[in-house]
């Protein structure tokens, strides 16, 4: 089962869109195994977002996810990295299709709502980033024989 952690970044928890997001992850079946309302300091979404170090955006990005509180998830299911990609949309708001957490509430990739790790990999170091392994819950959900097979 994998793991990916999403974060409902500082435009949607300004915007009021906590719950409607939440929701979309929740229907599609991801299991919610940690959740959090922090103040990201600069010094842990630097280290987040390290991999972008150098790049054009970099400073900008590291501003916008500090500018107020977010909300971190970590969530478990079934090809979980792929599904929660696909329910955010793509990366650049303007290009995501309706329906989608991006295509929906967004325009633009520097306010683009929300994040979700890219690859197995990223999600298991990601989720421990954010996470003591104190406070992830591991539960099964009554539901989960009909959303897992
Ligand atoms: P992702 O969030 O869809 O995985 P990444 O390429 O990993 O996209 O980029 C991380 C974040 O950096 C994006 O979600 C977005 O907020 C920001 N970002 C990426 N590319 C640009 C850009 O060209 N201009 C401004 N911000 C960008
Ligand atoms: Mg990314």
């Amino acid at each position: 089962m994998e793991r990916t952690l999403i974060i409902i970044k500082p435009d949607a928890v300004q915007r009021g869109l906590i719950g409607e997001i939440i929701a979309r992850f929740e229907r599609r079946g991801l299991r919610i195994i940690g959740m959090k309302f922090i103040q990201m300091s600069r010094d842990l979404a630097e280290r987040h977002y390290a991999i972008h170090r150098g790049k054009p955006f970099y400073e900008s990005l590291v501003n916008y996810i500090i500018s107020g509180p977010v909300v971190v998830m970590a969530l478990e299911g079934t090809d979980a990295i792929q599904a929660a990609r696909t329910t955010m949309g793509a990366t650049k708001c303007s290009e995501a299709a309706a329906g989608t957490i991006r295509g929906d509430f967004g325009l633009e990739i520097g306010r683009n709502l929300v994040h979700g790790s890219d690859s197995v990999e990223n999600g298991q170091t990601e989720v421990a980033l954010f996470f003591e392994e104190s406070e992830l819950v591991g539960w099964s959900r009554d539901t989960d024989r009909w959303i897992f097979e």
